[in-house]
């Protein structure tokens, strides 16, 4: 699905702003009919969890409403006019004036409804979106709702970061074309100073396409007719991590001299392979540094922010950080254009995060009732992974900063039936997209000796907390673990492997001489040894922090404000470990330390 954008033939209105707000026990039956009767207000992009004091709100199960006057452009009496959600979490219905005209399941993927027929040019509507943040065992991500003791129904999960909800990305009207490009599948590929890029194009009819590629500097450098081809690029600059190079791909479709439909996109040409016990891109060694994130901060919770994104990439250069993976989730599109703009590498995550009910067994790793069963992982759950994956590579596969797909963060890997879950996944991933390596973070039960899937992927993502879950505040011990699990998964796999997690939380402020939780010489501490290690195994291509920075969660005795990882606070402020980070990081530019060349 293409991003609308404004292009010679494509217009677009942005939406955001303050919506009117209410929730469904307090609305009547058919709120969507009328103008909300509600006092409230909620800000747009926002999550709307903390943006009122009323605790009804912030944890309601059901929907919620949001409403606003749309007036439609009066040049569009010609186009096709869409709505379109950046994303809304997790499910959403949405109303013009009085009538239904389109849902969407999936809280990180956006979704167009076109309302071409029930508005007019010039003319203005009442647009109502109900969004629900419910999570059940059939949706990406799970969740359970329970009704407590006193009649209330309750949200849990099976991940620590809170279930946020809400309209946290932008909602845009726009209108293209009645005969238009609808998707383009770019790949490349370089030979020696020679780059090609590879188009197929989608149009809504059987129209003559046109393509050019120009330069930085506007110049155009290839041009091809055709909605499938090959252009070649001479003197080929490549997109490289630390090094962005983007160029800029224009489509047209055409009859004869005139242009029906015009849309551009950003080319970075670069490959992406795994070879061995290498992961390769341009055909050097990547060695990931980096960390899992989130997209959290106070607030707005999973709130697009564009103040907050500009600052956290500056971090990460400040860090010397040439990576994070998407957890748990797909992070909205503006984040992707950034990475590519800026040459940081990222690994995109999918939303099955918590597929796994060993963690309900706490540290035992022992599932009340297998994960994959009827009862919770079930065909249907299935199901809304794959869709989930579709719309996920559907909007990101021309990045050229995503190297990776991660499929699924912790999953129960180790327990009967998770083949069988898993490997229709992979095949669909792969033909969705034949150019990138698969991968998913393995949680610590699932082990070299009892995983039952690492063979379907590419590369061995580890998550692991030796010195922390196990082995807490015992370095010497975590150091021995460590060891032997990475030891074991490159004996066993002859893959590349990396660490997607690992990390200690800390409370700024706290110090001690001694090795004790939660001070910030721990975490650096801890950071160490988990280097050390790293550092004696060749096959190893990356290190990624759990976490960027502190981040919010649902309340549990585990968790004190959240979860406190984060090697910066929730407002960014560095812990001591960031500046060994920096110290280890910076200038290593993608080699491994302690690597030649
Ligand atoms: C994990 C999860 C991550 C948690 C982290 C933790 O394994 O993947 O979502 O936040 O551990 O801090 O416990």
């Amino acid at each position: 699905m293409l991003k609308p954008i404004s292009t010679p033939t494509r217009e677009l209105v942005n939406l955001d702003g303050v919506w009117r707000f209410g929730i469904d026990t307090r609305l009547g039956e058919t709120p969507w009919t009328a103008r909300l009767d509600t006092p409230l207000e909620a800000a747009v992009p926002a999550s709307y969890n903390d943006l009122f004091t009323d605790p009804e709100i912030r944890d309601h199960v059901g929907w919620v409403y949001y409403q606003r006057e749309v007036r439609v452009p009066r040049g569009w009496s010609d186009e096709r006019i869409f709505v379109r959600f950046d994303a809304a979490t997790h499910a959403a219905r949405v109303y013009v004036d009085d009538a239904l005209v389109g849902e969407h399941v999936g809280g990180y993927t956006p979704f167009d409804v076109e309302l071409t027929d029930r508005v007019a040019a010039g003319g203005s509507f009442r647009l109502t979106v109900a969004v629900s943040g419910d999570l059940t065992n059939e949706t990406i991500p799970p969740g359970k709702i329970e009704v407590g003791m006193d009649g209330r129904q309750k949200q849990t999960y099976f991940h620590d970061f809170y279930n946020y909800a809400g309209l946290a990305r932008s909602v845009w009207l726009h209108s293209i074309p009645r005969i238009s490009i609808d998707d383009v599948t770019v790949t490349t590929d370089f030979e020696g100073s020679v780059g090609s890029v590879d188009l197929r194009v989608e149009t809504s009819d059987a129209v003559d396409v046109r393509v050019r590629i120009a330069d930085a500097g506007g110049e155009v450098v290839a041009e091809a007719s055709g909605a499938s081809s090959t252009l070649s690029i001479a003197d080929v600059v490549l997109w490289k991590p630390g090094a962005a190079y983007l160029y800029d791909l224009t489509i047209e479709a055409v009859d004869g001299d005139r242009v029906l439909d015009s849309y551009t996109l950003p080319v970075g040409v670069r490959t992406v392979e795994v070879r061995g016990h290498e992961f390769l891109i341009n055909g050097e060694p990547f060695y990931f540094t980096g960390f899992g994130k989130h997209e959290d901060s106070a607030v707005r919770g999973k709130g697009h922010d564009d103040a907050y994104m500009v600052h956290d990439f500056q971090l990460m250069e400040w860090i010397g950080a040439n990576s994070f993976r998407t957890s748990h989730y797909p992070y909205a599109e503006d984040v992707l254009e950034f990475a590519d703009r800026h040459g940081i590498v990222v690994i995109d995550e999918t939303a099955a995060v918590g597929l796994n009910m060993g963690v309900v067994g706490g540290m035992s790793g022992k599932p009340p009732f297998p994960t994959f069963s009827e009862q919770f992982a079930n065909d249907n759950t299935r199901a809304a992974h794959a869709q989930h994956l579709r719309e996920l590579i559907g909007r990101d596969k021309n990045h050229p900063s995503v190297v990776m797909w991660c499929i699924a963060n912790e999953p129960a890997s180790n327990e009967d039936g998770a083949r069988e879950y898993f490997e229709p996944l992979v095949d669909l991933a792969r033909e969705l997209d034949p150019t990138r390596p698969l991968t998913y973070a393995l949680v610590m039960f699932a082990t070299f000796q009892n995983d039952r899937i690492i063979d379907l992927f590419d590369v061995v993502s580890l998550n692991r907390y030796y010195g922390w879950y196990v082995a807490t505040a015992d370095l010497p011990t975590a150091e021995r673990y460590l060891q032997g699990d990475i030891a074991g998964w490159i004996e066993r796999t002859g893959k590349p492997v990396m660490m997607t997690e690992y990390g200690a939380d800390t409370q700024p402020g706290i110090h001690s001489v001694w090795d004790q939780a939660w001070t910030e010489e721990y975490q650096r501490d801890y950071l160490a040894m988990n280097h050390r290690v790293f550092d004696r195994f060749p096959q190893f291509v990356g290190e990624q922090v759990w976490n960027f920075a502190d981040f919010a969660t649902s309340n549990g005795i585990h968790r004190v404000d959240g979860n406190k990882k984060g090697v910066f606070t929730r407002d960014r402020k560095p812990k001591s470990a960031a500046w060994a980070l920096r110290e280890r990081w910076r200038g290593l530019d993608g080699r491994k330390p302690g690597a030649d060349g």
